[in-house]
């Protein structure tokens, strides 16, 4: 696939009012178009100019402008970026007359695309820069700015290149008769077979917690009604998001709610609680409880007494007692927290995050769905070679060695790019 022609432009930043806004515009000739509406005549590549951007004799707005040669720039083709001020309609104004110019908007992700067909980017740091684009939370800007420095495809072509050489020594057993071969190269190839399977099955331990980091955890609240379950989701949302009485069995429905906690997405589900039903409704509520219970990372099981025995089944969990503003006996393993006061909150906040995550995450990980499916696809062949099959065996590590190139190389690169830039935003 050859990039297009056409040359494009889109607005890089958020269309609404701000201080500036930055237009790109990249292909072969947007130097000559964006000089035929500039005040300017002669450019300096990467050098900012004070620049009027003109609608034939009229001055549109008073902008920076820089230039960026071919094959130095972000795309790897001629691009122009034009910071204006923010104001929706200079922006429009600037659209207008862009297109007027036969410029065309691009469709999202157009640049990163250009840049990974120009050869700028590989597909895994295309990929990371729709992560960075994308963080919220400082620990997925952290995976994403240390992806992007190359260390996916380093990883990538480690493991690449292992398989190779494994080949090779499993094609040497078919093509050489035994007298021939080194005595050693049964226990040698499996060997090479288990490192290989331990590399990968780190790194997809390491990706497991990633995905978490990039989709947060979930943690939901059990407990008897009236425990301060939703007086606790109010706390730490900082506004009303489920309902407070002191009617028992006020929350029969599960109420999410989404928050950044120390560098970290967390979704916190508030239940119903958990007491004898008094009908179908709360019967239905409370078995949902249970069901999300079972289904999130962490559980805060909310206290009333110290009736703990009876969340036995309750995996992963921490208990908690509430309304210490009022009631200062503390309960033997119990987070002792106010929701009025906000005493102990802070404390099971960390609890909370040290909890969930063990270990901070350094080096390469994955985190889509494309390259930890393509990992796992390896690994099954893998830890499947027997090679007393030793045709069958060559042929599973050729397969695996695909699936681990796939991820990375550009055949298939329609598909792989339909994937990728269904969620790029425009401007990128
Ligand atoms: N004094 C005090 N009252 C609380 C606290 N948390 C909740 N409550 C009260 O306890 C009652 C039940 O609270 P709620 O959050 O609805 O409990 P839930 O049924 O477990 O969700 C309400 O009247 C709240 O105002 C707290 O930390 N201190
Ligand atoms: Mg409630």
């Amino acid at each position: 696939m050859k990039p297009s022609k056409d040359i494009i432009f889109a607005l890089a930043t958020q269309k609404g009012k701000s201080g500036i806004a930055v237009f790109r515009i990249s292909g072969k000739g947007s130097h000559k178009l964006v000089k035929s509406i500039s005040s300017k005549k002669k450019f300096k590549t990467k050098l900012t100019s004070l620049n009027n951007i003109l609608d034939g004799k009229n001055i549109v707005d008073q902008t920076l402008t820089t230039f960026f040669k071919s094959p130095k720039s972000y795309t790897g083709e001629d691009m122009v970026e034009i910071s204006c001020h923010g104001s929706i309609s200079v922006i429009n104004k600037i659209t207008k007359t862009l297109l007027k110019k036969q410029m065309r908007l691009a469709e999202p992700g157009e640049f990163t695309k250009r840049a990974l067909m120009n050869d700028k980017l590989s597909v895994l740091e295309a990929e990371t820069i729709i992560d960075l684009v994308n963080a919220e939370t400082e620990n997925q800007r952290k995976i994403a700015i240390s992806n992007l420095s190359g260390s996916l495809d380093k990883f990538i072509n480690e493991v690449s290149n292992k398989l190779k050489k494994l080949l090779a020594d499993i094609e040497a057993i078919i093509d050489f008769a035994d007298e021939d071969l080194p005595k050693e190269i049964y226990k040698n190839i499996t060997e090479q077979k288990k490192n290989i399977i331990k590399k990968i099955e780190n790194i997809l331990k390491k990706s497991s917690l990633s995905s978490q980091i990039y989709n947060g955890f979930t943690i939901t609240i059990i407990g008897k009604p009236n425990t301060g379950k939703s007086s606790f989701i109010n706390y730490i949302n900082n506004k009303e998001v489920s309902i407070v009485t002191n009617i028992p069995g006020t929350t029969i429905d599960l109420v999410t709610s989404t928050l950044d906690i120390l560098d970290d997405k967390y979704t916190f589900v508030d239940t119903a609680g958990i007491r004898k039903y008094k009908n179908l409704i709360e019967k239905i509520g409370i078995e949902r409880s249970l069901e999300s219970a079972e289904k999130s990372d962490l559980n805060l099981v909310f206290l009333k007494n110290n009736e703990k025995k009876n969340y036995s089944e309750i995996k992963s969990k921490i208990f908690v007692k509430s309304k210490y503003d009022t009631n200062k006996k503390k309960i033997n393993g119990a987070h002792s927290i106010s929701s009025v006061s906000g005493y102990g909150i802070e404390k099971l906040l960390k609890t909370i995050s040290i909890q969930l995550k063990k270990k901070p995450i350094s080096g390469p990980v994955f985190s889509r769905e494309r390259h930890i499916e393509s990992l796992n696809n390896a690994l099954i062949l893998l830890k499947g070679l027997d090679l007393k099959e030793i045709d069958i065996s060559a042929e599973n590590v050729r397969r695996s060695i695909m699936y681990i190139d796939g991820i990375y190389q550009k055949f298939d690169i329609e598909k792989i790019l339909d994937i990728i830039f269904s969620d790029f935003c425009i401007g990128k």
